[in-house]
């Protein structure tokens, strides 16, 4: 773990974050714990925002360094694998827009190689349903990283099994603030804390 980067994430400082991701990539550090280092100073920013020592500014900020910070870290988020798994379909649950972690667990997901169906943020149910219909999945991620919107989780899934399209199918979650007793509430299957936690549960439910 870089300490340094976690800080340097924290204080917004885009120069010293680059430089460090640089740095990092050329002691061949793994994709996946430069990222989780970024995620936890993502963690630090969102501390200050709630402390009201950053605004929204500062939230936009920390989301264009992490991004510019991931191009750099470029598509080795995962072992590269050719073959296709199955699928897996995924987006951001209706009225958040948070797409940061969404993203990483797509690429990683889709890396390692399973096909992978991004519906994209602010997801309406339908959007869920006409999707698992249309290609299937076994597993299907929801990200969330509003409390404001677990109960919107929790209509979706429920909504699934309404439609009889539950049964097969297991419903991850996860993003910033989803825990277990969030998983019981919405009624989840399983939470993932991050990419390869997603990657490693969806090999073993589809028997890979
Ligand atoms: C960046 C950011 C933003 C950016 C988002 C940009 C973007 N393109 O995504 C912007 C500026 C748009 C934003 C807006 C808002 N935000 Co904001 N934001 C953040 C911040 C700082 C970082 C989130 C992030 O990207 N983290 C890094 C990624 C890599 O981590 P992650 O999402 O958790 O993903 C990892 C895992 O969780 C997991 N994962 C994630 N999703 C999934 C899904 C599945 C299925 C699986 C298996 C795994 C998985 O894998 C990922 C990779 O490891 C967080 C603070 C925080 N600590 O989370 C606040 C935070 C989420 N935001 C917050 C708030 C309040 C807002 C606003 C309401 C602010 C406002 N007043 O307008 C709006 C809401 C807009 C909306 N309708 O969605 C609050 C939410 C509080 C709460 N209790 O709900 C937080 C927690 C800040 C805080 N502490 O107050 N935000």
């Amino acid at each position: 773990m870089s300490k340094k980067l976690v800080d340097v994430m924290g204080d917004l400082n885009e120069d010293e974050v680059i430089a460090e991701v640089k740095a990092l990539k050329e002691q061949n550090v793994p994709a996946l714990e430069i990222i989780a280092d970024l995620q936890a100073g993502m963690g630090i920013v969102g501390k200050r925002f709630e402390e009201r020592e950053y605004f929204l500014s500062e939230l936009i900020m920390s989301a264009e360094i992490f991004n510019e910070a991931s191009k750099l870290i470029g598509g080795d988020a995962g072992s590269g694998a050719a073959s296709k798994y199955g699928t897996f379909v995924m987006g951001t649950i209706y009225d958040d827009i948070h797409d940061i972690g969404k993203n990483i667990v797509t690429t990683v997901m889709s890396s390692n190689g399973f096909n992978v169906i991004d519906l994209g943020v602010d997801v309406p149910t339908a959007k869920y349903i006409e999707a698992i219909k249309q290609y299937k999945p076994k597993v299907i991620g929801i990200s969330c990283l509003l409390t404001t919107a677990f109960d919107n989780i929790k209509e979706c899934i429920a909504t699934l099994e309404k439609e009889g399209l539950r049964r097969d199918i297991k419903v991850l979650i996860g993003g910033g603030p989803v825990d277990e007793a969030t998983c019981k509430y919405v009624g989840a299957d399983h939470v993932c804390r991050n990419a390869q936690e997603t990657v490693e549960y969806s090999k073993k439910y589809m028997g890979v």
